[in-house]
């Protein structure tokens, strides 16, 4: 199919691969995180950014939704929490004369890389139909013409309006009345490729799509199994807790295809023992699982729990709390009768012993937590997987006590709130009926599309003008081709962003690009410095204040873009009061405390040092809010990941420095890679069956039904420890290779972990 984008502008031969690492963090992480940072801002700066970076009366980390602990320490944060802030921070500003210089062609040349390194952006600019150049606008005049625009179409639906989760509560509750107000649901948002199998899964088994522990919980946990997840390089801070809870007694177990440093080992750089021993050696055991493999070893240990019961009843499950709390046992245990020990192995690729042992550590554990992340939701039986989660903890009560818990963690520093204040394509009527009486006006009902839906009515044009609060959809998306596409079809693209990325250059006929202040700067409104809210994942509320001074007088920030498009768009239409909402956050907090439930008090509960936690039936009471009132042991059935003769299973994911779509360096330390991310890992033995050396340029072909195959060319062979049959590359430069309706079931998440993939010699080697 179609060409990739630019990747980078390295010469190959750069590439230096030095091997995994088995420790993670320690003063290496402490230096290479206030390294960019000093020489990029100043010391002065960075010191005072640092000093107020989680702190309570501080700005929230905007890297990703790990929680605080109660008591913070001097320094709380971590590397790449480091360079989020330095990215955004970095007073570089793109000038004025960019826009004469690159036309949207040569941007279309650049790669992520580049484009993120050209600084701020500080005034709104506009490119008009027919030209190739975007050109400097006024304020007014750029919501004149997006008004025009919307209220021109025949729908609204022909609108949608993309959220990517570091939008605050405030930005994201007046964001989703305005569209509402306009007249669609079309609110589709960054979870949709990233924890919505989560959402899925547990709103239908525990009635809540969050969490259900706090973070206290892992402290007092026997067992934490981490399914999935890297938290040494995508949630560094977890690292402290789960030292924390080995301190206190608890084994830790991995699953995953890659031994990952962060998994292995942690050197706190907090303690002297981090900075000067071993540091702490974090697994206890390490499964390393085939792609895909997580639900199969689940129900392997269902089984091997419902056998130990079967030998000692009334020993090994947790029978008051089924009976009290939960439906579906019997039927789930006649399923796992049926369990078949071989296609286990075959799609784990772990031996009986391992699983035995995992069994084994999870009947001796009175206190479980089970974490995951990605590399279980973007699976196409992602859903499937996530409710066998939910079962093995209900198993044993591990629910709604002390220890324990299903606790999916969150991505991005705000998703959990933005849907929590309503950005969802399908929120639930309940909370469609608050907002009607709150604000009078009649809500549109019809569900609206999620980020794929949106691509598809692109292609078919029924979605004509897009506007996004943050994010890169073009890039962050499946089917990169595909995808460009279809955005490249639409009459107006809208982004409202802090940087550059690749959905300023892949847009519709018209398009804007509307600057504005990060979570850094400090926000002055008519009556005040503002504040806002986030919500964490263990479901804690907090403040986060701006520290410096805005990047230009003229950026507004995202709650100043919303209402005053709001009043453009609406004008007279609406009688809600959208100028009060730019004077005065506080008269937004006042809406939402009536609007979504745990939000009473809201804006005098904001204003406690910690914040403040919200309700969460499993957790608070073991009450179920499904569709039977009681938690739901479901049966699912097994499906794995099917691999042909002479292919691999691809993975897509992130190096160590990269927060999605924005590139921080071309180099992935705990992986061993040096300056370029054009690698596909491979494990040993295949690379020797498929006749291919390490450090040989490859070919990559995705092949998907009977559609021509998707191709990405003169990537790097990487001979590297994962499991065998599973190959890895860094997303978004894969995404090329994943065909758009490669989807997880349910959840309509793409298939980011799970690509079948031939690999072949490169046809050209890459321009040196
Ligand atoms: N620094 C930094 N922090 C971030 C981000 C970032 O890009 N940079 N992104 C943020 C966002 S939006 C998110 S969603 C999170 C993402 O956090 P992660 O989910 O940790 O991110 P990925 O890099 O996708 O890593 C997926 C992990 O799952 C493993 N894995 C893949 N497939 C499977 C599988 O089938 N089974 C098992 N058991 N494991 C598998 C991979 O080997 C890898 O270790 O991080 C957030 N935090
Ligand atoms: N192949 C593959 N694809 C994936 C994934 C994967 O693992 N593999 N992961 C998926 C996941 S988990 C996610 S969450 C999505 C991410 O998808 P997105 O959220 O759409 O992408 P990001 O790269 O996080 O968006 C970065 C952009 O946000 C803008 N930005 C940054 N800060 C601010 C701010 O304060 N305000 C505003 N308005 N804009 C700001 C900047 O312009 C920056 O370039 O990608 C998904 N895509
Ligand atoms: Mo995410």
């Amino acid at each position: 199919m179609s060409s990739q984008p630019p990747i980078d502008d390295v010469n190959d031969d750069n590439i230096t691969v030095t091997g995994p690492k088995h420790w993670a963090a320690g003063v290496p992480g402490v230096t290479h995180s206030m390294e960019p940072a000093i020489s990029q801002m100043g010391v002065g700066r960075t010191l005072k950014l640092m000093a107020s970076l989680n702190q309570k009366d501080g700005f929230d980390c905007m890297s990703c939704a790990w929680p605080d602990p109660s008591h913070r320490k001097l320094a709380e944060f971590c590397e790449n929490g480091a360079k989020a802030v330095t990215w955004e921070a970095n007073p570089l500003k793109v000038p004025r004369n960019f826009w004469s210089e690159h036309s949207v062609t040569d941007l279309l040349e650049k790669s992520e890389y580049w484009l993120g390194m050209q600084g701020r952006l500080v005034e709104p600019v506009y490119k008009r139909a027919g030209s190739d150049h975007y050109e400097p606008v006024g304020w007014d005049e750029a919501f004149a013409i997006i008004a025009e625009k919307l209220n021109g179409l025949d729908s609204p639906n022909e609108a949608a309006f993309y959220t990517s989760g570091r939008t605050a509560n405030e930005t994201a509750f007046v964001y989703q009345l305005f569209v509402r107000a306009f007249g669609t649901n079309n609110l589709p948002d960054c979870s949709n490729m990233c924890h919505e199998s989560t959402g899925a899964a547990m709103g239908e088994t525990l009635g809540v799509g969050k969490s259900t522990i706090a973070y206290d919980d892992f402290e007092k946990a026997d067992l934490v199994i981490i399914l999935g997840q890297n938290p040494g390089t995508n949630h560094p801070r977890m690292l402290t807790a789960l030292e924390d809870a080995k301190k206190n007694g608890a084994k830790i177990v991995a699953v995953n295809p890659l031994p990952e440093a962060g998994l292995l080992r942690y050197k706190n750089p907090q303690t002297v023992k981090g900075i000067i021993g071993k540091g702490t050696n974090l697994a206890d055991q390490f499964l390393q699982v085939r792609l895909g493999g997580d639900m199969a070893l689940l129900q392997a240990v269902s089984k091997r729990v419902l056998a130990a019961e079967a030998t000692n009843p009334g020993t090994v499950l947790d029978h008051a709390f089924l009976e009290e709390h939960a439906v579906g046992l019997e039927e789930f245990a006649a399923h796992m009768a049926l369990v078949d020990d071989a296609e286990v192995l075959e799609a784990t690729g772990l031996t009986t012993a391992e699983i035995d042992e995992l069994a084994e550590r999870y009947i001796s554990s009175e206190r479980v937590i089970i974490t995951w992340a990605m590399g279980i939701t973007q699976h196409t039986k992602a859903v499937s997987t996530i409710k066998e989660i939910v079962n093995l903890l209900l198993l044993r009560g591990n629910m709604g006590k002390p220890g324990a818990g299903a606790s999916p963690i969150r991505g991005h520093s705000n998703v959990q709130g933005d849907r929590t204040m309503g950005v969802w394509e399908k929120m639930p009527e309940p909370f469609m009926d608050a907002l009607e009486k709150e604000f009078g006006f009649a809500v549109p009902r019809e569900h609206g599309v999620d980020s794929l839906q949106g691509i598809e009515a692109m292609q078919k044009g029924k979605i004509k003008v897009w506007f996004a609060v943050g994010g890169n959809l073009v890039a962050a998306i499946s089917d990169t081709a595909a995808a460009e596409a279809a955005m490249q079809g639409t009459e107006l693209t809208v982004q409202v962003s802090t940087k550059l990325n690749r959905s300023h250059a892949v847009i519709g006929a018209e398009a804007l690009i509307l600057p504005t202040l990060g979570r850094t700067e400090i926000d002055v409104q008519a009556s005040g410095a503002q504040f806002v809210s986030v919500e964490d994942s263990v479901c804690a509320v907090h403040a986060s204040h701006g520290k410096l001074a805005p990047i230009a007088p003229e950026v507004l920030s995202e709650i100043s873009i919303v209402t005053r498009l709001a009043r453009a768009v609406l004008g007279s239409r609406s009688r809600i009061d959208w100028a009060g909402f730019e004077r005065d956050y506080d008269s937004i907090r006042d809406h939402i405390s009536r609007v979504v439930d745990g939000f009473e008090d809201f804006n005098t509960r904001i204003r406690n040092r910690d914040g403040f936690i919200l309700p969460n039936g499993p957790r608070d009471s073991r009450s179920f809010a499904t569709s039977t009132g009681k938690a739901m042991i479901t049966v699912n059935d097994l499906a794995p990941v099917e691999r042909p003769a002479g292919r691999l299973i691809l993975q897509t994911l992130r190096s160590h420095d990269q927060f999605n779509t924005t590139i921080y360096s071309l180099n992935d330390r705990y992986r061993g890679i040096k300056q370029g991310r054009n690698v596909v890992f491979i494990n040993p033995e295949d690379l020797a069956e498929l006749g291919l050396v390490d450090g040989q340029q490859v070919d990559i072909f995705s092949e998907w039904r009977d559609e021509p195959d998707r191709v990405l060319r003169a990537f790097r062979a990487v001979s590297y420890p994962t499991a065998k049959g599973c190959a890895a590359a860094y997303f978004p430069e894969a995404n090329v290779l994943i065909p758009l309706d490669s989807v997880a079931e349910q959840s309509n998440t793409p298939v980011s972990k799970a690509v079948v993939v031939r690999i072949e010699p490169a046809r050209e080697v890459a321009k040196v």
